[in-house]
């Protein structure tokens, strides 16, 4: 069970109201999706939440009277790293579909978007993270193609009850230059590789390899607290402020 090598951080997006149907009788705890990132000064850039609406979720208390919300097995790795009352023990508060979660609305940390939705992404994993990522389309070429694919396809929009609202004024925001890509690098290498569609495998593929080792290392911070500094240098800093802040825990596994 212990602690792995990967390192995540567990971003807290909270869940106001309108409630969903089935958590409305939790709403008198503070309750979040926890989201594993791997890149937390991207997270000026949120646009809205991913989850995967066949996929299992649990909602869960935490020793500090919390509830999270992500997949079983990441609650269980959670238990044994000191998230709950008892060792090795996640109480399930509700077992959730993806879908029960759609529409939801949240406030996350560090965005420039006062509340921002739940989404469907069809290609998350559940053996990995959370099962529940959170969106930043400027940076991740994963999360762009998945919001193209809503933004441009009403018929996906309506199959999850998706209101316009919750996807259309949501845009990519500027948040790290990276020098031949810009201010939007997922934007420019989605369009230079002609990607269609969230499940355009090799080309995401691709375009993952190619943006991520030159944001690390030739990025720089156009927005928030670090304005002008490189990502390597301030990456450790960003994910400080928002623990610090009770905004995000770390998350092995
Ligand atoms: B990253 P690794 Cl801006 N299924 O966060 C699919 N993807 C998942 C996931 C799951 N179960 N859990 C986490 N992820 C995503 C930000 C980001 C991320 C940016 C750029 C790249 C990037 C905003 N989304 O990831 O396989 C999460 O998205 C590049 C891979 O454990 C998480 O970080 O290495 C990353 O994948 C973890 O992937």
């Amino acid at each position: 069970e212990g602690v792995g090598a990967q390192e995540y951080v567990l971003i807290k997006m909270k869940i106001v109201a309108p409630y969903p149907v089935k958590l409305k009788k939790f709403s008198n705890k503070s309750m979040f999706l926890v989201a594993a990132t791997l890149r937390p000064e991207t997270m000026y850039g949120q646009t809205n939440c991913w989850v995967r609406p066949d996929m299992k979720y649990i909602a869960f208390l935490t020793k500090s009277n919390e509830i999270f919300i992500c997949t079983a097995r990441a609650a269980r790795n959670m238990s044994y790293q000191d998230f709950t009352t008892e060792e090795g023990k996640a109480p399930v508060v509700i077992n959730l579909m993806g879908e029960d979660l759609l529409g939801c609305c949240l406030k996350a940390p560090m965005t420039i978007y006062e509340t921002i939705y739940t989404l469907p992404m069809l290609t998350i994993k559940d053996d990995k993270g959370t099962g529940i990522v959170t969106s930043v389309p400027s940076d991740s070429p994963d999360d762009y193609a998945a919001l193209v694919d809503l933004k441009k396809k009403t018929a996906f929009r309506e199959k999850y009850g998706i209101k316009d609202e919750m996807v259309l004024p949501y845009e990519p925001v500027p948040i790290i230059d990276i020098p031949d890509f810009g201010t939007l690098g997922a934007v420019t290498i989605y369009e230079r590789l002609k990607i269609q569609s969230q499940n355009d495998k090799e080309k995401l593929l691709e375009a993952k390899e190619i943006l991520y080792l030159k944001g690390f290392y030739d990025g720089v911070m156009v927005i928030g607290e670090f304005k002008g500094k490189k990502v390597q240098d301030i990456k450790k800093s960003v994910q400080k402020l928002l623990v610090d802040k009770n905004e995000a825990v770390i998350y092995h596994e």
